[in-house]
């Protein structure tokens, strides 16, 4: 190992000619070096970048994981050992998104936050720019709608802006012109040893509240109902790798199935998906990797602290997005463990002070009497698998069951609740009368058991359904695992299983009954019939 690459974590080290330029820990969140003083060549002059990036997961890491030591020599060669994970998906290794190399005046917009408070005749929109490299520079705004025409302007380096009979930004569905977005130019000039610099940085704004009250979850005032799923970064060929293409056809797939939101399970997912969820309205629940958090020193103050710097991270990639309408913190923690109190208690708070404007959950799939965790989330996102992991095979027991689920839930914290992760594997062509699990039919009756529960407590204070999962993707292999995990409503190529037109139907009527959708504007009206 070089100088400065540590073996035991999630980790990247990147050298430019030679000279170490930065070191980050954990993945699927950006970071960047200043490599000004290490490129001093003439203008196209070569220069060797290295990057070398580990994926070993260790307790502290996230997401967790082990190194297992096989001592046995009968059994496995000298110095063996595997990496276990307590989640399931597969752990790529790799540089999956792009890198880019740009450069800036020597005074530039380090950043932006914008929040906006809305009604239906005046929006406010507020915002704070810093800049780095001189402190006495002039900074201006514009705010331009769709058509290019100037709404609101401003100065300095905070204000509000007031935008009359605004157009709000509302999630796919929910309105007939989803998902807009007004441009915020931000400009700065600042005069430096003689010279006048400019930065100029283009800002995507949607207008939009999000509150939470003790059975609803409203966007712009109005209660949503999060119809969605649950994704992964995960192709054949490409692995986790971003690939145009692919989500460009996941997109459509979401509109041709009505679903309006869905949880970056598990992981914060590429800044390219962000941005079309930004455009085309789909609500995002954007969770951190904190999957799989099940060992006891997970929970210590190494991996708190490591923990808090990843949702600072997250925060500060995504806080402007109006897709974005909750953070999650976590999926499936053991929050029954007692050290969970102080370490929910804690990550919660932090990223609330880091984003008042937004509701902060995770994901439990603990007993509710138990959790230690949900008395501090704004939302409770319970994740069950009736008649799949419990009582396979008994289709019979989901009513009772997910009924008691959710009165207990609500009984004991009278919060709304999500329904974040429910489903059943199923083999693409394996067919059977009565269902029989792994078969199509299988996976298409459970929905539908799932659905007539859901259906009752979605008039009470069940606030969203998210089906697990949109697609197959490939975990690590296990007797359970038939290449991957095949709870997947689509195939891992994107092909449609029978439960995907039983969830069509559904997200399209449930669509339908809770807004004011024109006429022209049904499911019949895209191009997959
Ligand atoms: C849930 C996990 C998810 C798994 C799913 C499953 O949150 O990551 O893939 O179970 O087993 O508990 O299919």
């Amino acid at each position: 190992h070089s100088p400065g690459f540590a073996a035991d974590q999630l980790q990247t080290v990147g050298w430019v000619n030679g000279v170490q330029v930065v070191e980050h820990e954990g993945g699927h969140l950006p970071f960047e070096a200043d490599i000004s003083s290490v490129v001093q060549g003439s203008p196209g002059s070569l220069c060797r970048i290295t990057v070398a990036l580990n994926n070993t997961l260790s307790p502290h890491t996230l997401p967790p994981g082990s190194i297992q030591y096989m001592a046995d020599k009968s059994r496995y060669p000298k110095n063996y050992f595997v990496q276990n994970t307590k989640f399931d998906f597969f752990n790529y290794a790799g540089i999956h998104r792009p890198v880019v190399l740009y450069t800036t005046p020597a005074a530039y917009i380090d950043d932006i936050t914008v929040t906006t408070i809305s009604s239906d005749s005046l929006a406010r929109v507020q915002y704070q720019v810093s800049v780095v490299g001189s402190t006495d520079s002039s900074l201006s705004l514009s705010l331009r709608d769709q058509e290019g025409k100037v709404v609101a302007t401003g100065d300095g380096p905070e204000g509000e802006l007031k935008v009359l009979n605004p157009n709000l930004w509302w999630p796919y569905l929910m309105h007939e012109n989803p998902g807009y977005l007004y441009s915020l130019e931000v400009r700065m000039q600042a005069q430096l040893d003689g010279d006048l610099l400019e930065d100029v940085y283009t800002l995507p704004v949607g207008i939009r509240t999000v509150h939470v009250t003790s059975s609803q979850f409203l966007i712009n005032g109005r209660p949503f109902y999060f119809h969605g799923v649950n994704k992964h970064e995960d192709a054949d060929i490409r692995g986790k790798g971003l690939d145009w293409p692919l989500i460009v056809k996941d997109f459509n797939l979401l509109r041709w199935l009505g679903a309006n939101s869905f949880r970056t399970s598990h992981y914060p997912y590429a800044e390219e998906i962000m941005d079309l969820c930004d455009a085309y309205g789909i609500a995002v629940i954007d969770e951190s990797p904190g999957v799989g958090i099940k060992l006891p020193e997970s929970f210590g103050n190494r991996s708190l602290q490591h923990h808090l710097a990843v949702m600072e991270e997250l925060v500060r990639r995504d806080k402007n997005r109006p897709s974005v309408v909750m953070w999650s913190v976590a999926n499936e923690p053991a929050s029954e463990l007692p050290p969970a109190a102080h370490y929910f208690k804690t990550l919660i708070a932090h990223t609330k002070a880091l984003d008042p404007s937004r509701p902060v959950t995770f994901v439990t799939d603990a007993n509710y009497a138990l959790d230690h965790g949900a008395p501090y989330v704004d939302v409770i996102c319970v994740n069950s698998y009736f008649s799949w992991y419990h009582d396979p095979g008994h289709l019979e027991v989901i009513p009772l069951q997910l009924t008691a689920q959710f009165e207990n839930w609500y009984k004991t914290y009278q919060k709304p609740i999500i329904q974040s992760e429910y489903g059943a594997d199923s083999v693409p062509g394996l067919h059977s009368d009565p269902p029989v699990m792994f078969s199509e039919e299988y996976q298409q009756a459970m929905l539908r058991e799932y659905h007539s529960v859901l259906d009752k407590k979605r008039k009470e204070y069940v606030v969203g359904e998210l089906i697990w999962n949109f697609a197959d993707f490939m975990t690590n292999q296990g007797t359970t695992r038939v290449l991957g995990n095949k709870k997947g409503i689509f195939t891992r190529q994107r092909q449609p299983k029978a439960a995907a037109f039983v969830l069509r139907d559904r997200y399209w009527r449930i669509a339908n009954e809770s807004s004011c959708l024109p006429p022209a504007m049904t499911s019949h009206s895209l191009f997959l019939k």
